[in-house]
């Protein structure tokens, strides 16, 4: 559909922008924080790009205010950012650390001394150690309640103050490089255990979900999905097949859940044929249909292309581009299912990453129609080598123009009746990518750092700072 005019952003559309604890926040073993599994990972040989770790990060930790100051002078509505459940309970359970309460008290107060909407994140992968070592972590039902019980102290300390809150962020992502690809802790390769920690996973964030809509406390929750719509590589039956078996498999395994609390049947059935179901026990199913998010976050970075791939074809090998060397992604998949193929109509980034604007307005569309939940894009952008140039100028044209088209494809889904409630762009300031070290930046803010040197990590407005300023000042006016 071609509109002959956008219909406007909502008037209190939350033009925002995201970050996580452990990819920000550094002072990683001070006041009282305890041990994420993230920690050690970064520290086994070849897991990250050229062993960088989040030790330091970006010290958003000790420069908070500093950060909130440049969100507000760009006028950010809102500010996502998640909680380290170690700063909180050290040991994951038991007794509270004052200290990490108060940090984020802080922050919440400072981002509402600006009238900045603070979007609180529970969950963003860094799992106390102590947890993982105790009892295997998201492997042991045991977690369901220590989860529910950390989620409530933050409800219980901050939900007077705020509105927003994500519960779990990319449970397919860190489950799948968790438990499949090894590439995340705790770095296992084995698709039944993967299913298995995946099904409690869902238990718990149904139990929190639950548990705030129940404790009557103020605002929404919803789960935030990694959502990479995908595309047949052209209208070859087979490959419209095989699109299926992914769109089940990648995206309505986890959303069917979230939404419905059901698993899809055409992809259930295909784990019970391989033996790797997960084990469905009394009470789950109902636990899972009665914890309906109030809205979905979605983080949508690109689209895929797929088409079919035979019994003896290539399977998934895990291997990725985290160095930024263009055109080293190989062809992946599951034999006799799909494989993943390059989309001829569509450009890439340095990392392999196809660059398509309409496929955000295609997951909008398809959440919109499949589940009938308003819609917050909880992560969105570029990542790109920056160049600090004279002036401490940054240039990120190409940025700009990938940020600059995805909000207008934002803009025609809200045309097509969409409800979208907020964009938060990845990522405000420059920060650690998990597994690309710090030279793949996503900021507005470029800070001066490397893997190597951590040097003053001074602050300095990318060309894109302006032109995100401008977005908000006229509510999208000037796109
Ligand atoms: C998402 C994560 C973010 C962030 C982003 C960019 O999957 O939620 O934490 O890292 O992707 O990914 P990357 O850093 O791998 O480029």
């Amino acid at each position: 559909m071609y509109h002959k005019e956008l219909t406007d952003f909502p008037k209190d559309f939350l033009w925002g922008s995201a970050s996580a604890a452990y990819q920000v926040e550094g002072a990683y073993q001070q006041d009282g924080k305890g041990k994420s599994v993230w920690d050690d990972f970064v520290k086994l040989p070849g897991k990250t790009f050229k062993g960088s770790n989040g030790e330091v990060a970006v010290d958003h930790y000790h420069r908070y205010k500093e950060d909130v100051a440049l969100m507000a002078e760009q006028g950010l509505k809102t500010y996502r950012f998640s909680i380290a459940w170690s700063r909180i309970l050290p040991e994951g359970r038991g007794e509270i650390n004052q200290k990490g309460l108060d940090f984020y008290s802080n922050l919440i107060d400072e981002l509402l001394r600006y009238g900045i909407e603070p979007m609180v994140t529970i969950y963003h992968w860094d799992l106390p150690q102590n947890l993982q070592d105790l009892y295997g972590g998201w492997e042991s039902r045991e977690i369901i309640k220590d989860f529910t019980d950390y989620a409530k102290i933050l409800f219980d300390n901050f939900s007077d103050r705020m509105k927003y809150w994500v519960s779990i962020n990319e449970q397919n992502v860190f489950i799948m490089h968790g438990y499949m690809l090894a590439s995340h802790p705790p770095a296992v390769n084995d698709p039944k255990r993967m299913y298995a920690a995946n099904h409690i996973v869902n238990l718990a964030n149904a139990s929190v979900t639950k548990l705030f809509k129940e404790g009557n406390y103020q605002g929404m929750i919803g789960p935030s999905f990694a959502y990479a719509p995908a595309y047949a590589l052209d209208c070859l039956p087979e490959n419209v097949i095989a699109t299926e078996n992914v769109n089940d498999s990648f995206a309505y395994f986890w959303m069917d859940i979230y939404r419905y609390g059901r698993y899809p049947k055409v992809a259930f059935r295909a784990l019970e044929k391989a033996g790797i179901a997960p084990i469905i026990e009394e009470g789950d199913m109902a636990l899972l249909a009665h914890s309906t998010p109030d809205f979905m976050g979605v983080n949508y970075y690109q689209s895929m292309t797929v088409a079919a791939n035979p019994l003896d074809g290539v399977s998934m090998s895990g291997e990725a581009n985290y160095s930024g060397e263009k055109g080293k992604t190989k062809e992946q998949g599951m034999p006799g299912m799909y494989k993943m193929v390059a989309n001829p109509h569509l450009e890439t980034t340095n990392w392999d990453w196809t660059i398509d604007p309409t496929g955000l307005r295609v997951c909008l569309r398809r959440i919109s129609s499949r589940y009938d939940l308003p819609i917050i894009i909880t992560e969105n952008g570029l990542g790109d080598f920056d160049t600090l140039e004279e002036n401490n100028e940054v240039h990120d044209e190409n940025r700009i123009a990938y940020l600059n088209n995805h909000c207008l494809a934002v803009q025609e889904a809200i045309s097509d009746g969409v409800e979208v409630l907020g964009y938060c762009t990845w990522s405000f300031t420059d920060l650690l990518s998990w597994l690309n070290g710090y030279q793949k930046r996503y900021g507005f803010v470029y800070i001066d750092r490397n893997e190597v040197e951590e040097k003053e990590l001074t602050r300095y407005k990318k060309a894109s700072f302006y032109w995100y300023q401008n977005v908000i000042n006229s509510n999208g006016q000037t796109l």
